[in-house]
């Protein structure tokens, strides 16, 4: 099989990377993680923002193939190791795999933003990062987060759709930031939240060693 390599922010705090590595792991894929320094702009340099078109990480690269955006990532490897031959990233039944690409695009759409904004990632993973109070948009946003995760999760506290999908690592992950940040989240998301951290692709990610943080954004 053709080498694959995921690039990765060095302080892996990107919730875009995340949901990439614990795709991968979830395929049990091998695969090596090549961090590249976004605060010394690593993207600029060499031959990265070329190969992956944009800059930015995630990239995937598979042999000679570069590829960036986190969702496109993550579609094409449930397309190049599809299921049943390898485990799925998303809904076995069209019309839950549909749903699911719905909550993701939305998870990733300007209602969130104010929690990405005001609840930035690396407060998961460095303790005693600064948190300010969410500001009355913030907490518009969040209201609204449970308020949707709440129509449709869960259905036990394991999963979404019934059995794990890529849906409940970013929604555990967009949930975390909430509760990182110490707001008010409803007992049913943060058990929720709480379980999916447990999982061991996701706990990888969650538990791997981290340098000092630079803020570079
Ligand atoms: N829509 C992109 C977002 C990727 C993104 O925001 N990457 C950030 C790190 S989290 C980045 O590469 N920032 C550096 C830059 O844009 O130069 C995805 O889903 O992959």
């Amino acid at each position: 099989m053709a080498a694959i390599a995921l690039y990765s922010d060095a302080f892996w705090i990107s919730p875009w990377v995340f949901s990439c590595f614990v795709g991968l792991r979830e395929k049990a894929l091998p695969f090596e993680v090549a961090e590249v320094a976004l605060h010394k702009k690593e993207q600029l340099q060499g031959g990265y923002a070329g190969s992956t078109l944009t800059g930015r990480v995630p990239a995937l690269r598979h042999g000679d193939f570069w590829l960036a955006e986190s969702s496109a990532i993550l579609e094409y490897l449930e397309e190049a190791f599809p299921p049943p031959g390898h485990p799925r990233l998303l809904p076995e039944g069209l019309t839950d795999r549909a749903r699911a690409r719905q909550l993701l695009s939305w998870m990733r759409s300007d209602e969130t933003l104010p929690i990405r904004h005001e609840r930035s990632s690396e407060t998961l993973f460095y303790p005693g990062s600064p948190v300010r109070p969410l500001s009355a948009n913030a907490q518009g946003a969040a209201a609204k987060l449970y308020e949707v995760a709440g129509r449709f999760l869960p259905r036990d506290d394991a999963s979404v759709f019934g059995s794990w999908s890529i849906v409940d690592a970013e929604l555990a992950f967009l949930l975390h930031r909430l509760i990182a940040g110490g707001d008010a989240v409803p007992e049913p998301l943060r058990r929720y939240a709480g379980a999916q951290w447990l999982r061991p692709s996701v706990a990888q990610y969650v538990a791997h060693a981290r340098v000092p943080f630079v803020r570079y954004f």
